[in-house]
């Protein structure tokens, strides 16, 4: 079982390939920062599970393809932005620690069930 446990642990925070972006070097050109596309339609997120790092800034962009307005929120970051269809949101914000938080459509998560999940290493 510690075996396990160690295994794991390693493989969360060991350090592996996503870690360039920490070293200014990713590709997306936004040194420190984390870019993260999503897209929403009726009535998903795709894709539904995002990582991001504790600590460091992650830029999320929603991208609205389906017909409905859609939303993006996560209540313990106090992130809340709504996307007409056929548009773009980008929020900014900085997990403060590791774990699962549940990101949702505010207008279609009780109703279809349209959340995803942030895990932060
Ligand atoms: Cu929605």
């Amino acid at each position: 079982m510690a075996a396990t446990a160690a295994v794991v642990l390693a493989g969360c925070g060991g350090g592996g390939g996503k870690k360039a972006t920490a070293n200014g070097a990713s590709s997306n050109g936004q040194a420190g920062a984390s870019t993260i596309n999503l897209t929403a339609r009726d009535f998903a997120f795709s894709p539904t599970t995002i990582t991001a790092t504790a600590g460091k800034p992650v830029t999320v962009t929603i991208k609205n393809d389906g017909q409905a307005e859609h939303n993006f929120s996560i209540t313990s970051l106090n992130v809340n932005k709504d996307i007409e269809k056929g548009e773009s949101q980008t929020v900014t914000f900085t997990p403060t620690q590791s774990g699962s938080i549940q990101f949702f459509c505010e207008y279609h998560k009780n109703s279809h069930g349209m959340v995803g999940t942030l895990t932060v290493t």
